[in-house]
């Protein structure tokens, strides 16, 4: 992607910090750096989970959404501190400011990622692998924080490869190479399959990209859904979707899709609760408070409604979300039913969300993309 490169192809970063809110807490506190530390709920609590671990906590194979009782047990002297929203907030604020030295197209993700559109940038580089290298400096030099970046001709491309070298990572797939890259792609990687998906995937021997591209976009549609149209066109190296600055945040939400209908009402709570617990992590990373709480169920006749229920004031705390959606559960009946997914989100923030950070964590919903 130099300057000469050929003007229709679009020059896209994405950039992802390091083990965020970890290396934060390492930056904070000599004393925990070099060491296997957790950011989470602690063991001792009741449903602690890990929000991340430091890459060395990660050698003993504790990862982020593992309770933290079974982190204790993986590495039994790793360090847990309570995380600290407002000193990662700070950090991802800067991070903002040194991206908008290079362009205004900036679109985060969440704290610690985002796509920039750097076709065009400001200080006239032309180079966006020179333009990721500067910013992974700054960053360093600013912060003493490292990131990830991965640089290509979309979003996807670029986000699939900020993951590829990670921590400090940098990695350039060229427009000559993105088909090549995606056809050998496993196909969990993909955004939008995710555990069930894989499955059924595998199900059917497809394994890599380039076991999809053998599917026809009506074969891929028919059984995969909506999706399958964008299944076709990524594994052809191809993803127009824009980079969007400052779309406000609407609404966060969390879902699962079961690998087999939930039809006690024990099961459907116990998932529920794993549910808002997700949902309530992602509110205070965000710092956003709700005032509706809706819930939605799909059956195992893909029947699909949502309910919804509204506070005069905004909440993000664990037991009112979760309550409020075993009590809209209970409303909907749920004698002899099946249940194939289950979803809770918070909308009508207060005050309204200054900047979009939507969640785009590969899941198993689809109604995260726009096509
Ligand atoms: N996070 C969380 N709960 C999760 C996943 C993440 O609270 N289930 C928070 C903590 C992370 C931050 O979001 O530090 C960023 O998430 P990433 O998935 O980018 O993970 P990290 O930045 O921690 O690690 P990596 O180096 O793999 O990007
Ligand atoms: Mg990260």
């Amino acid at each position: 992607m130099q300057n000469n490169a050929p003007q229709n192809f679009r020059k896209i970063i994405h950039i992802d910090m390091d083990a965020f809110y970890a290396s934060v807490e390492q930056r904070d506190n000599p004393e925990y750096r070099g060491k296997p530390l957790v950011v989470g709920g602690l063991p001792q609590g009741r449903g602690g989970v890990v929000a991340t671990a430091s890459y060395e906590a990660r050698k003993f194979g504790i990862r982020s959404a593992m309770p933290s009782k079974q982190a204790l047990q993986l590495c039994p002297h790793v360090i847990f501190v309570r995380p600290r929203f407002p000193a990662y907030k700070e950090a991802s604020q800067k991070i903002r400011e040194i991206f908008s030295r290079y362009t205004d197209l900036i679109e985060p993700l969440s704290l610690d990622e985002a796509y920039l559109d750097v076709t065009t940038d400001k200080l006239n580089i032309g180079s966006a692998i020179e333009i990721a290298q500067q910013i992974k400096q700054a960053i360093k030099d600013e912060l003493q924080l490292t990131a990830s970046a991965g640089v290509s001709i979309n979003k996807f491309v670029a986000k699939t490869a900020s993951d590829i070298k990670k921590p400090d990572g940098l990695t350039f797939i060229g427009p000559s190479s993105v088909e090549g890259f995606m056809e050998k792609l496993p196909v969990e990687k993909f955004f939008g399959v995710g555990k069930v998906t894989a499955q059924k995937m595998k199900g059917m021997g497809l394994h890599t990209g380039a076991d999809l591209k053998k599917l026809s976009e009506d074969e891929l549609t028919r059984h995969f859904g909506k999706v399958g149209r964008f299944f076709y066109q990524i594994v052809r190296g191809i993803d127009n979707r824009e980079v969007q600055p400052d779309r406000e945040t609407k609404s966060l939400a969390a879902e699962d899709t079961f690998p087999y209908d939930l039809t006690t009402l024990e099961e459907m709570e116990a998932e529920l609760e794993k549910i808002a617990q997700t949902v309530c992590n992602r509110l205070q990373q965000y710092q956003l408070k709700g005032r509706t709480v809706t819930l939605k169920i799909k059956y195992g006749d893909f029947k699909q409604i949502t309910r919804n229920q509204s506070f005069s004031e905004g909440i993000n705390d664990l037991e009112t979300i979760s309550a409020t959606a075993r009590r809209l559960l209970a409303a909907t009946g749920i004698d002899e039913v099946k249940i194939r997914l289950l979803g809770i989100s918070l909308s009508n923030f207060n005050p309204p969300a200054p900047s979009r950070q939507r969640e785009e964590k590969p899941t198993d919903q689809l109604s995260l993309f726009e096509f």
